[in-house]
């Protein structure tokens, strides 16, 4: 089984870190930017990252991965076993993906990659984020863990989303709204990151961020 990405990537490292947390054995290839060649999307069809190898065939979309996984490999689960406490665990993820994320992605283009977005779309984000992030304050336990007391799923994606969401809304809109709309996140987040996979996830996450800020700067 082999892991196909980026490590900058924070739907990469949501996979590579349900993997190192459930303890699976896993080949990675990280060198495996997003594109539209034919022979990529043959591999992954919308061009992203991240996708899974298995066998010869080809598996995207970070929660169908990770679903897979936890079915495939149900030791060290990172789903509660009360169907109703694993609904309200992907209820979250849906939160912090639908209405977190993909809101603040909309701002990477200036953020990233040197682009502009109008105060008009940073405004729309805006009033989008205050929603996503007070819905995800409602829903989010922080007891310790976000769904609970146990480590799952919901928390890899905290980890993963929230700390990008953080830089992308001070660095676009000069205001941390995670910080602002959940300020139990930073001491959270920091918790997570003392676990021997998240930190490990982090640290690689940095070098492979200097590393494309390196290539960029000598481009
Ligand atoms: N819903 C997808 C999102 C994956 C995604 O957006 N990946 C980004 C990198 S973080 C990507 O490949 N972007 C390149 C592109 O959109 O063409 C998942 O959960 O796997």
């Amino acid at each position: 089984m082999k892991l196909c990405g980026v490590r900058i990537s924070n739907y990469y490292n949501k996979v590579r870190l349900a993997l190192l947390e459930k303890g699976v054995e896993f080949e990675e290839d990280d060198q495996c930017p997003p594109s539209q060649d034919e022979g990529y999307l043959e591999r992954s069809a919308m061009g992203k990252v991240p996708y899974l190898e298995v066998d010869g065939k080809t598996l995207t979309e970070s929660q169908a991965i990770c679903e897979y996984l936890e079915e495939t490999y149900p030791q060290r689960p990172l789903y509660p076993k009360d169907p109703w406490e694993r609904a309200k665990v992907r209820e979250l993820i849906n939160y912090l993906e639908l209405h977190v994320e993909l809101v603040s992605r909309r701002l990477h283009k200036q953020v990233f990659y040197g682009g502009t977005v109008s105060d008009e779309s940073k405004a729309q984000v805006e009033r989008e984020l205050t929603k996503g992030l007070k819905a995800l304050a409602k829903l989010a336990k922080f007891s310790p863990a976000i769904a609970g007391p146990e480590l799952t799923l919901a928390d890899v994606c905290a980890f993963v989303h929230l700390s990008i969401v953080s830089v992308v809304t001070r660095v676009a809109l000069g205001r941390d709204m995670v910080d602002e709309f959940l300020p139990q996140a930073k001491p959270y987040l920091k918790m997570l990151g003392e676990r021997p996979a998240f930190q490990r996830v982090s640290a690689d996450r940095k070098a492979a961020a200097e590393a494309v800020a390196a290539r960029r700067k000598k481009s």
